[in-house]
């Protein structure tokens, strides 16, 4: 597949975006400046923004507690993702939602979900609107190794099969579930979905190019009829389960290596599509994420809590007066 210079350059940024943003909230979080819980996605980068580049703001994705990548390749703002991890008041939920709730609908993005398997079926209602209303739109639910033996997956896993919906079941295996690593090996994930009906495969996830192109052929089948596909991208977890598990179940030898193999965006740099990539330019691009995110995090920390009044609104949504896209 050959890539335009502007795509190469995009992809690398929202990789290097969600790099940088997890070690920055990382950092702030350890000393105590941001509330609640977050779950690091380093080294499983290139699967979020291979997953969503060719997407549009009418597809849609249903993300996971470990979110932030898929917010970020999904297109949401950095300032409205800082101040929602902040809890504060202009934060994109409002500040109510936090790391694991942040949704942006104008995104297409339906939210990160703290229920392991809640995202499918919620992918499967988009998938099912796209279908029913023509839009040519598609949705993707992530997945963890975790939650695919979820009966919530398989629920959904079937629905896409029998309503053919243009749906994308994107596994991320990590190898591990909280602290247990998963005793499933590569590629059964994507068999069990296959045997429902649809094409599956298995991709390194570590492999910006690899997931593209699986997704790439994922969404068209899904735009133009051709219903579900289900994806297993294998990149292990670098850091632990939440922020703060020193992972003392893993074997330190292992996690050191799989740590150096798994790096997204050296191997991205390494490919020789990207070796006109000029380093000024890419340099240029890092220097601009980090101010961007000095910028969002001094807003951040300096803004507004919800005032007290702003308690019982954002509870239920509204559906009055919404127009479906
Ligand atoms: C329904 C439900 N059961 C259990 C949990 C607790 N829990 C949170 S994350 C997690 C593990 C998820 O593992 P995986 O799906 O592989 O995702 P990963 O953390 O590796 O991204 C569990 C069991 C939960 N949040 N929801
Ligand atoms: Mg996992």
């Amino acid at each position: 597949m050959d890539y335009s210079q502007d795509e190469l350059t995009r992809a690398y940024r929202l990789m290097k975006t969600i790099r940088e943003f997890e070690e920055r909230i990382r950092s702030e979080y350890q000393q105590g400046k941001l509330p609640g819980f977050i779950h690091m996605y380093r080294n499983q980068e290139a699967i979020a923004v291979g997953a969503c580049l060719d997407m549009t703001d009418g597809d849609y994705i249903a993300s996971t507690h470990r979110g932030h990548g898929h917010c970020i390749a999904k297109g949401c703002e950095l300032e409205g993702m800082m101040l929602e991890l902040a809890c504060k008041q202009d934060g994109l939920c409002n500040g109510k939602g936090g790391s694991m709730h942040i949704a942006d609908m104008s995104k297409g993005m339906l939210g990160a979900n703290a229920i392991v398997g809640g995202g499918p079926p919620i992918a499967a209602g988009a998938a099912l609107t796209a279908k029913t209303l023509g839009t040519g739109g598609v949705a993707m639910a992530f997945i963890g190794d975790g939650a695919s033996d979820q009966g919530t997956v398989a629920e959904a896993l079937n629905l896409a099969v029998v309503l053919q919906l243009p749906m994308i079941f994107m596994y991320e295996n990590n190898f591990y579930a909280e602290f247990t690593r998963n005793p499933k090996s590569e590629g059964q994930i994507a068999a069990r979905a296959g045997s429902f009906g649809m094409p599956s495969l298995v991709v390194d996830g570590s492999d910006f190019f690899a997931v593209h192109a699986a997704c790439r052929e994922a969404i068209e089948r899904g735009r133009t009829g051709g219903g579900p596909t289900a994806i297993e991208a294998v990149s292990a977890r670098y850091y632990g389960h939440f922020e703060g598990d020193p992972q003392a179940y893993r074997d330190p030898a292992e996690l050191q290596a799989q740590r150096e193999a798994g790096d997204p965006l050296v191997h991205f740099l390494a490919d020789e599509r990207t070796s006109e990539l000029e380093a000024d330019r890419i340099a240029d691009i890092d220097a601009d994420i980090l101010a961007e995110l000095d910028r969002t995090v001094a807003l951040a920390l300096a803004a507004d809590d919800p005032s007290p009044d702003k308690l019982y609104t954002d509870v239920y949504v509204s559906y009055e007066g919404r127009a479906m896209r």
